[in-house]
């Protein structure tokens, strides 16, 4: 090796091992709370996949099959917004989205796939399973395909092709706010009356009993959006974020408006900062309200967070955001304080 090479070699090294010197990675950390399991999730029908999550949480296992447990069920049930039933793109395609991160910042993603009813455990695949964190389009597809996941009919839900017809009379693409809480059960016509609506997803956030953080988002994205578009959700750091020693936050809404913050990341950075989970969220969206200023009137953006310590909160843009919490005492659903009053 040359003197040179060896110089720089050693000065490296020096640098780097007395910038760790300085540097110790756990004084950061905040004691987890051990014994105390929560999961916490996104609008109303958040209660029933608490449930499927608090099977695992339970009996004392890991957060990271927990959440995928309990979107699962979102996924399978029919609704607005996430999973195979829910509504198509303008070209009449249902196209879904989802990741998940566990509490080592392991994370996948599948964006843009079509025909597979659970693209969270495809996202969980793509993070055990290959050196990358994001597959998206056929090739998301292809590897379900070959991870064994069944190839399903390319057809709508009776409650998608209704809506759909509906919505190709006026072919208008604008957001309704809250539409998540009106329409999370079987589609019901009038509230879709004119066309306009639009959103919902799931993302759940759970802490198992060792005090280990992990969580996961999934959606259809934003009814009738444009073919090929993605939302937050898929994103890490937009839709979800999970930092083990600090806590973790997911979102829900205007996906776009969401990835220009990187909102997930933002909320578990405040929350870093030393700001409570609610107040982390609650700053979260002012920053979005402060960019869109007359405009935020026109969209909903929710978020939820969770720390170390258990502590819990959620807030939202508009009025009408709510969030459902299960531990071993309480199985609830919470409203969500919002910014825009009504
Ligand atoms: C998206 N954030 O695709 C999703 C939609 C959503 O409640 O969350 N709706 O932009």
């Amino acid at each position: 090796m040359s003197n040179r090479r060896k110089f720089l070699q050693t000065s490296l090294l020096t640098s780097l091992s007395t910038a760790l010197g300085s540097w110790s990675f756990t004084d950061s950390a905040i004691k987890p709370v051990i014994g105390k399991a929560i999961v916490l999730s996104t609008w109303d029908a958040g209660l029933a996949a608490n449930k499927g999550a608090w099977e695992i949480l339970g009996k004392g296992g890991r957060a990271l099959d927990a959440v995928e447990a309990g979107v699962m069920i979102t996924e399978a049930s029919q609704n607005c917004c996430v999973g195979l039933g829910a509504n198509p793109d303008r070209d009449g395609f249902v196209t879904l989205d989802a990741c998940i991160m566990d509490e080592f910042s392991n994370c996948g993603s599948v964006a843009f796939l079509e025909r597979i009813k659970h693209p969270i455990s495809v996202a969980r695949r793509v993070m055990e399973k290959t050196p990358h964190v994001m597959l998206v389009g056929s090739g998301a597809q292809q590897f379900a395909v070959t991870e064994g996941f069944p190839l399903e009919d390319q057809k709508l839900s009776d409650n998608a092709q209704r809506n759909y017809e509906n919505w190709l009379k006026k072919s208008e693409y604008r957001p309704v706010i809250n539409i998540e809480n009106k329409q999370h059960g079987p589609y019901i016509e009038d509230v879709l009356n004119g066309g306009e609506f639009n959103h919902d997803t799931i993302g759940m956030i759970a802490m198992d009993d060792k005090g280990n953080l992990s969580g996961s988002c999934t959606t259809s994205g934003m009814g009738f959006k444009m073919r090929g578009r993605v939302g937050d959700s898929p994103i890490i750091g937009a839709g979800l974020f999970v930092d083990n020693e600090v806590g973790a936050a997911t979102a829900t809404g205007q996906g776009e408006d969401i990835i220009r913050i990187g909102g997930s990341h933002t909320v578990v950075e405040l929350m870093r900062q030393g700001h409570s989970p609610e107040q982390a969220c609650k700053l979260a969206v002012q920053r979005i309200l402060k960019i869109k200023g007359e405009s935020a009137k026109q969209i909903q953006i929710g978020f939820i967070a969770i720390n170390k310590k258990g502590q819990f909160g959620g807030y939202g843009l508009q009025k009408g955001f709510s969030y459902a919490v299960k531990t071993a005492r309480e199985e609830k659903l919470y409203k969500a304080g919002s910014i825009i009053p009504s």
